[in-house]
């Protein structure tokens, strides 16, 4: 049996790279669910607190997330939406993960890096003063929380976009490992190692920095499009894309990465232009910039227009009305984790 699991961080309002790199295919899953496949979705807002957060901004975003999951087109009656933060067996197991955990393993994860805008090479244990303090335990250990979310659900598969592939790769080796060392005569695995899924939109790059992904914190707004922006703002937010002044549209992502981007994003929103982002490319290859621009808005608007309205309709909804919604999600949950954390503590010794 099938069992999907994925999170979101209620960090802002989804964007064009958190649409296709992920959502969507979380909607194309639910749609083509057989019966008797579970599906869960969580706002993992324990993720959200390994950087800084504002108490009232994240009330504020934990409820545009619930609005957004439902505006892309998840349904709560056949998928599980709920709050990481409800169902405590997150936690509970990540402890009994981070026992397992090899330092070494977490040290070479890039996010940590990425977010601290620390090198590629930088370790956990570097001297330098402003590295040992902005790096805190939990920011480090995101990976081990993000294999608890999956393992604690028997997770069969993981939808998620690229930037999370090597987080998926290290909850994989953990369930193995820890299999191996807490139940090595079990017929069946105690935890499942997950399968990704990865979205064929891997990744979408930032609007003013095509070398970066796009991403909810970036403190620029104009590098990503929400998905409850206007048409006028996509238009704004596309007209001031960084591209180049080479003449003509072609598909180069190493050395045209700002135009790649914009014929990956026509491409990826609406697949029906043509059989790949290189084919479209070449389709296009007379168009001014300004052309492509446009073409771009025209396509991100005919795609979102229904998204935005189904967000300002959600939003608009009685806060008590979407809390209940995740309350319900929440039971769900737990009931899974309650099953699979019984069994690691009987294996454990702890039951
Ligand atoms: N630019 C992207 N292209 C493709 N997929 C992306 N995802 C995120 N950015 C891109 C996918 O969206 C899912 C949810 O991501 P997340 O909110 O858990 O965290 P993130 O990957 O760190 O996304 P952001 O937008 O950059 O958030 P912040 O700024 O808060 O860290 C994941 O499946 C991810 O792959």
């Amino acid at each position: 049996r099938k069992v999907i699991f994925s999170g979101i961080q209620p960090t802002g309002v989804p964007h064009l790279g958190n649409y296709l790199g992920a959502l969507r295919q979380w909607v194309k899953l639910q749609d083509e669910a057989a019966p008797d496949t579970t599906l869960l979705y969580s706002i993992v807002d324990l993720h959200a607190i390994t950087v800084k957060q504002d108490a009232k901004q994240l009330a504020q975003w934990r409820k545009e997330m619930l609005a957004s999951l439902q505006a892309v087109g998840l349904r709560s009656d056949r998928s599980i939406l709920f709050y990481q933060s409800s169902v405590p067996q997150h936690a509970e197991l990540m402890w009994i993960l981070s026992c397992n955990a090899s330092m070494g393993y977490l040290g070479r994860m890039t996010q940590w890096k990425s977010k601290l805008a620390l090198p590629d090479s930088a370790s956990p244990l570097d001297s330098s003063p402003s590295n040992k303090s902005a790096l805190k335990l939990g920011l480090f250990s995101y990976p081990v929380l993000q294999a608890a979310d999956i393992l604690l659900y028997n997770t069969t598969h993981v939808p998620v976009g690229e930037d999370q592939a090597q987080h998926l790769e290290f909850a994989r080796e953990l369930a193995i490992s820890f299999n191996h060392t807490h139940a090595p005569q079990a017929e069946a695995p105690l935890l499942v190692p997950p399968t990704t899924i990865l979205s064929p939109a891997k990744r979408v790059m930032s609007l003013s920095n095509p070398a970066k992904k796009m991403s909810k914190s970036d403190a620029d707004v104009k590098s990503r499009i929400l998905i409850s922006d206007s048409k006028e703002e996509i238009r704004r937010k596309l007209r001031s894309a960084l591209t180049d002044s080479i003449e003509g549209i072609t598909y180069d992502r190493e050395n045209r990465p700002g135009v790649s981007n914009l014929v990956n994003l026509i491409y990826y929103m609406d697949e029906s232009v043509g059989a790949s982002p290189e084919m479209l490319a070449q389709d296009m290859q007379g168009l001014s910039m300004k052309a492509l621009k446009e073409k771009a808005v025209e396509t991100v608007e005919d795609r979102i227009r229904d998204v935005r309205e189904r967000y300002e309709y959600y939003m608009r909804l009685p806060p008590s009305e979407l809390g209940e919604l995740a309350e319900g999600g929440g039971q769900r949950a737990q009931d899974i984790a309650k099953g699979t954390m019984k069994r690691v503590r009987t294996a454990m010794g702890m039951a």
